[in-house]
């Protein structure tokens, strides 16, 4: 994979933040895709997000499967774990390494082709299971790194660069997730950082399958007339239910939400969502509703972003089921083969 390493020097005025880092310290190589990709933005809002969230780099576990999208994990937290995984298998390498060790924050990087497409299957067991990580999709529309071909998510339609229809149905991964049974399910814009930064920090807040699609669009093959994922069209096609702020329990509360404009939605952990109303019509705790709202407003040819739908009492897979408080790699050998006669014992529970 080409790379270009970043030089260490930085502006001595910057920042740190509460565990003592800059937001230099969550950034990686520099990136090589193409001047204006929307990936890069993402990238971007990724490392502002953790730097604000006092997230310890070497807290964290990023994984990606293949594709422009897949290889931006290089480009931010360069101190974190990675993992960049088969086409499309993301997903289940998460789960396994998620499952072996929960005291580490999951952020999953995959792109429309790696989720939508390939990893299709993946990407829905994922969901249903509740395992907790952050969970982004990078859409474009297209399979960016081999140069342009339509992606599932490509709405019916829309135009190729060389003009060429998409006459498939799209699938829309925010409706997918509502009905897979993601607990956390937001859709961004890779050009309003503003709102992408607090889904992401609302996402790394949350215990569960928490789901960002961000709409990113490929400079290089979609960004031209007739095509729906273009900077153009995104701008002029999209409306926001909301704007949230993520409030971390160990925040102090500083003012008391004024009434009617914004909605405080309390977290499992004691965290606070608080949500600043766009939509006065919009209720992002009734799962059944948002899905109705997506599919409505996509029938409109709107793109509804924002914070789609949050349970901030869920339960994630651990929960579900019981597994070690301790991660596997710190627990000894006793515990982690108690031998033939446990082995015996369950058997005989299971005849
Ligand atoms: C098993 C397998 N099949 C096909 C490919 C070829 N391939 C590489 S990336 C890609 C699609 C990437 O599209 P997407 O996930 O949308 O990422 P983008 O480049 O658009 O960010 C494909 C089909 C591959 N690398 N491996
Ligand atoms: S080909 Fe498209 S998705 Fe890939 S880096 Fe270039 S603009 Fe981004
Ligand atoms: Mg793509």
């Amino acid at each position: 994979m080409t790379y270009l390493a970043k030089p260490r020097l930085h502006h001595p005025s910057l920042a740190p933040n509460k565990v003592g880092y800059t937001r230099r310290d969550y950034e990686g190589k520099i990136s090589t895709l193409c001047a204006g990709c929307g990936h890069d933005s993402i990238s971007a809002a990724i490392i502002q997000a953790c730097w604000e969230l006092d997230v310890e780099p070497h807290r964290v576990a990023k994984l990606s499967g293949i594709g422009c999208s897949s290889k931006t994990p290089d480009y931010f937290l360069g101190a974190s774990h990675g993992f960049n995984t088969v086409h499309g298998r993301m997903p289940s390498v998460l789960t396994g390494a998620q499952l072996a060790n929960r005291e580490l924050l999951y952020l999953g990087v995959s792109g429309d082709g790696d989720s939508a497409s390939i990893g299709l299957g993946q990407f829905a067991h994922a969901m249903r299971r509740g395992v907790n990580m952050v969970y982004i999709v990078e859409n474009n529309g297209v399979y960016g790194l081999t140069k342009g071909q339509f992606s599932a998510t490509a709405d019916q339609g829309s135009k190729s660069k060389k003009g060429a229809v998409n006459h498939d149905s799209p699938i829309d991964l925010v409706g997918l997730a509502l009905q897979l049974g993601a607990t956390y399910v937001a859709r961004g814009f890779s050009g309003d950082k503003a709102q992408l930064v607090p889904l992401i920090r609302g996402a790394i807040g949350h215990r569960g399958a928490a789901f960002i699609d961000v709409v990113s669009p490929c400079v290089a093959f979609n960004n031209h007339a007739g095509s729906t994922k273009s900077y153009d069209h995104v701008r002029e096609h999209n409306e926001a239910v909301n704007r949230i702020d993520f409030i971390r329990l160990a925040d102090e509360v500083q003012a008391e939400p004024a009434p009617g404009e914004l909605l405080t939605l309390p977290q499992g952990d004691g965290s606070l969502l608080r949500l600043r109303k766009l939509r006065a019509d919009y209720d992002p705790g009734d799962r059944a509703a948002a899905l109705q709202h997506v599919v409505a407003q996509q029938a409109r040819g709107e793109l509804l972003t924002g914070l789609l739908y949050v349970d901030g009492g869920a339960e994630d897979l651990h929960a579900m089921l019981q597994t070690s408080q301790t991660p596997l790699n710190r627990l000894g050998a006793p515990a982690l083969c108690p031998g033939a006669n446990a082995l015996d014992r369950i058997n005989a529970g299971l005849r």
